[in-house]
């Protein structure tokens, strides 16, 4: 019985925290953006990561899988490291997926690289995007069909009509329109495109009445960097 003129508070509790991201729950630990703490292209002279600077407490498989891809030591990875790094750890991810995260996630300018605090924030975001991906595949086929996807969104607060399940669901199927669902690469994809322009969204209804006047640029704005990849 989702109020789909509205587009979340399904369990009252809002839409997330606003500001941290892209993450699916509550923040984990303080994420400290430190993007000075690299640099590229400075070749580093034979050393070993001297110049990666994780935050304190870094998982060390964090570290470890981050420089198991930076192979030039460079200090910061390319769309290439990073999909090789999550496909280690998450079966394969697609590098439009992997575009848009280095997109939402680094600070760098341009967004085509990220250093290790960046990686270690969105590698503790795919966790919890893990956690919600298991909760929800019900059936444990290892993918979320509509269905799934409908429960998940709306437990984490959106409330998406059925047409747009839909729409989600044939478009971020990896190009394989096979069984009408999405593995966990496109799963996270989808959702942080659902959470993102929802946020987006929100910004411009403070009203909280499910609809927004939006300007022309205002829109393409809003939109424009979650199909950028
Ligand atoms: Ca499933």
């Amino acid at each position: 019985m989702a109020d789909y003129n509205r587009y979340g508070h399904a369990h009252g509790q809002g839409y997330g925290q606003q500001g941290y991201g892209y993450a699916p729950s509550a923040p984990p630990a303080p994420t400290p953006s430190s993007s000075s703490s690299y640099g590229y292209p400075p070749p580093p002279m034979g050393g070993f990561g001297g110049a990666v600077a994780f935050p304190p407490g870094t998982h060390p498989d964090v570290e470890r899988a981050f420089r198991a891809v930076d192979r030039d030591r460079s200090g910061s990875i390319d769309e290439g490291e990073l999909q090789a790094a999550l496909s280690g750890a998450y079966h394969r991810f697609s590098i439009r997926t992997v575009r848009l995260l280095i997109f939402l996630f680094s600070d760098a300018s341009p967004r085509s690289r990220m250093g290790p605090a960046e990686f270690a924030t969105l590698w503790n975001c795919l966790g919890q995007w893990r956690v919600v991906f298991d909760r929800y595949d019900r059936d444990r086929s290892g993918k979320i069909e509509s269905n799934e996807l409908r429960e998940a969104l709306r437990g984490l607060g959106y409330a998406v009509p059925p047409a747009v399940i839909d729409l989600l669901i044939a478009n971020y199927n990896n190009g394989v329109s096979n069984r009408g669902a999405l593995d966990f690469d496109n799963f996270v994809e989808c959702g942080m495109v659902v959470k993102g322009l929802t946020e987006k969204f929100k910004e411009n209804d403070t009203r909280h009445t499910g609809s927004a006047a939006l300007s022309y640029d205002g829109f393409l704005s809003m939109v424009i960097p979650f199909i950028v990849p």
